[in-house]
């Protein structure tokens, strides 16, 4: 029998469907009813397969004849209309509240259908302005409880933002670079994969003498406890929460260990199957002939070669077109970190930044941009003190008497124009028209449904005073979902209309996702990578950009600005 769940994974969605029940005011028999049966099934000693083939789900106790179909659909096509429906009803941010101690579906319930709290952050917003106080059953004593059990939950969270993990790896890694009886050090998984998120911090290093090395790692000032420590590996958590694995090994094995632990696993899985068709085992050891004899590698490119591949860059390995890519030598010249010449979508102090006008131009000039185009937000974002038409003019005025002034850079007149309800604008398309450029984004009404936002969408982006939308699907990584909309349809419009669009590089959104910039590649769309930056350091989050367009395999050519100043001009006059 060929089942699509596991009977641990299915305990589970019958406990996650209780609590979803209990989250939505079902009453206390029907949510009930769902984690007995979890708890009944999980009791079994048979194995799944043979509960379903033997027709006696339905005899065990907790466990009726409704329960028993749920079941058996999960098992056989690993989806549950009932369950996705259900959870389709909240924010899947919502359920991250669940996990903070002694917050249960019934507190949750009341926190988010009193006081709108769907995510940690708005929780903890509320337990420090006091506001749960208003509730029954919740004082000042339960907030501070709260505000401690949310630093818990952040700490031990499974994922953090791939910057948190950056900063966290980097004094690791040059600790191990300068010890004595390192050979090579190289940072591995999903971090030197570039990942929006990452678990863990893997490290492989190669050395003659593993000791010391191990020594120092465990004993480095961020390591807050050691969870293992053996002869070649050892595993740390850091002040951050993060675990960190390092390994070392022989340095002639060192380039498959970094393959290896690089991953991804599912390019590992497709490297195996490839290397099975040279005649070839591969492990993180090495390659091995059918007689056990191990072939050697000196680097990663050659453990590509053997197998008649191009080297394949660590952004690309997920397991996607990557092979067939460096099999056809239709490896993409990936994007660099210095191949930006300017950048749009950037707020002053206008609107909601922290930096005037003038530093952020400066800062941006430091970073080598040639132009740097202004988008405060529209009046319609009042909370994020959004510029009127009076004082839009009053910026251009200071955008012109600046490029007067200065000719290091180039500031570009813009704005963030905030995409109304039904798709009109925040600004008259007159308006627009004194301006070098303009970003439509959705600030507000992120739940419609998908016919009416994917319209609302299309009306802002056929706008011709608008270049590109800003953070097109509105995620929060962790926090906020993408709305709901139809992302073709959205792209078909932009295409038709020569817009371009826009990879936020703010590490927090990451929007669009480098899987759909993927897909679209070849569509013959401009991608153009901005920070959406609020102050001057956040002009440098265009580099975690660049990680997407990497992932993506955009090349230069792919985006707008990597072109000098002369030509973005004339590409933005088109
Ligand atoms: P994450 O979840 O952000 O830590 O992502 P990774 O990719 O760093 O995953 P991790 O730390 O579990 O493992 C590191 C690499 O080790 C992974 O990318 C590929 C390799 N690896 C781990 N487990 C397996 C496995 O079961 N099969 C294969 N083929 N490779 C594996
Ligand atoms: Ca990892
Ligand atoms: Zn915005």
């Amino acid at each position: 029998m060929d089942l699509k769940l596991e009977k641990k994974e299915i305990v589970n969605i019958l406990e996650e469907i209780g609590t979803l029940l209990e989250l939505s005011g079902e009453n206390p028999f029907k949510t009930r009813a769902y984690s007995a049966g979890a708890r009944a099934l999980e009791a079994r000693t048979e194995s799944l397969a043979e509960l379903i083939e033997s027709e006696e789900l339905e005899e065990i106790k907790g466990i009726g004849k409704a329960l028993k179909e749920k079941i058996e659909t999960l098992a056989t096509t690993g989806e549950l209309e009932y369950y996705s429906n259900l959870r389709a009803q909240f924010p899947s941010t919502l359920f991250d509240l669940l996990k903070v101690p002694n917050l249960g579906p019934k507190k949750v319930k009341a926190l988010y259908s009193k006081l709108e709290i769907d995510s940690l952050e708005k929780l903890e917003a509320a337990c420090k302005e006091g506001k749960l106080e208003e509730l029954d059953g919740f004082g000042k004593k339960t907030e501070e409880k709260i505000l401690d059990g949310i630093e818990h939950v952040r700490k031990f969270s499974e994922r953090v933002l791939y910057p948190v993990a950056e900063e966290a790896a980097v004094p690791l890694l040059e600790l191990l670079k300068k010890q004595r009886g390192t050979i090579r050090v190289s940072l591995c998984g999903s971090l030197r994969r570039k990942r929006e998120t990452v678990k863990d911090i893997d490290i492989v290093v190669s050395s003659k003498k593993p000791e010391p090395i191990l020594k120092a790692f465990v004993e480095h000032d961020s390591v807050t406890s050691v969870s293992g420590h053996g002869e070649t590996k050892a595993s740390v958590v850091l002040e951050n929460g993060m675990n960190a694995d390092l390994r070392v090994v022989s340095d002639e094995e060192f380039p498959f260990a970094v393959h290896y632990f690089t991953g991804s696993k599912d390019h590992n899985t497709q490297m195996r199957a490839r290397a099975k068709e040279y005649g070839l085992k591969m492990n993180e050891y090495g390659y091995f002939k059918e007689d056990d004899t191990r072939i050697g590698c000196k680097d990663e490119a050659e453990i590509f070669s053997k197998l008649e591949l191009k080297e394949i860059p660590p952004e690309l390995r997920e397991g996607r077109h990557e092979i067939e890519w460096a099999e056809k030598d239709e490896l993409p010249e990936l994007i660099d970190y210095d191949d930006l010449k300017g950048t749009l979508h950037c707020h002053t102090t206008a609107s909601d930044g922290k930096a005037s006008l003038e530093e952020m131009a400066e800062a941006a000039a430091e970073l080598g941009y040639e132009y740097f185009g202004i988008g405060d937000h529209s009046k319609a974002a009042f909370y994020a003190n959004g510029l009127d038409e009076k004082r839009l003019a009053k910026q251009i005025e200071e955008i012109d008497a600046f490029n007067k002034k200065h000719k290091e850079i180039r500031l570009l007149k813009g704005s963030e124009v905030d995409i109304l309800k039904d798709g009109s604008l925040d600004f008259a398309e007159e308006v627009l028209s004194d301006l070098d450029y303009a970003v439509a984004s959705v600030h507000s009404i992120f739940n419609l449904d998908s016919e009416t936002m994917t319209k609302r969408l299309i009306k802002a982006i056929e706008s011709p005073g608008i270049t590109f939308l800003g953070h097109m699907t509105g995620r929060l990584l962790q926090q906020r979902d993408e709305y709901v909309f139809n992302m073709s349809k959205v792209l078909d419009a932009t295409e038709k209309n020569g817009k371009w669009i826009e990879i936020n590089a703010n590490p927090h959104r990451l929007d669009l996702d480098w899987r759909t910039c993927l897909e679209i590649r070849d569509r013959g769309i401009l991608f153009i990578i901005n920070p959406d930056a609020h102050n001057t350091q956040g002009i440098s989050d265009n580099r975690y950009g660049i990680n997407v367009a990497r992932k993506a395999g955009l090349t230069k050519e792919h985006v707008a600005n990597t072109r000098s100043l002369k030509e973005f001009l004339s590409l933005l006059k088109k």
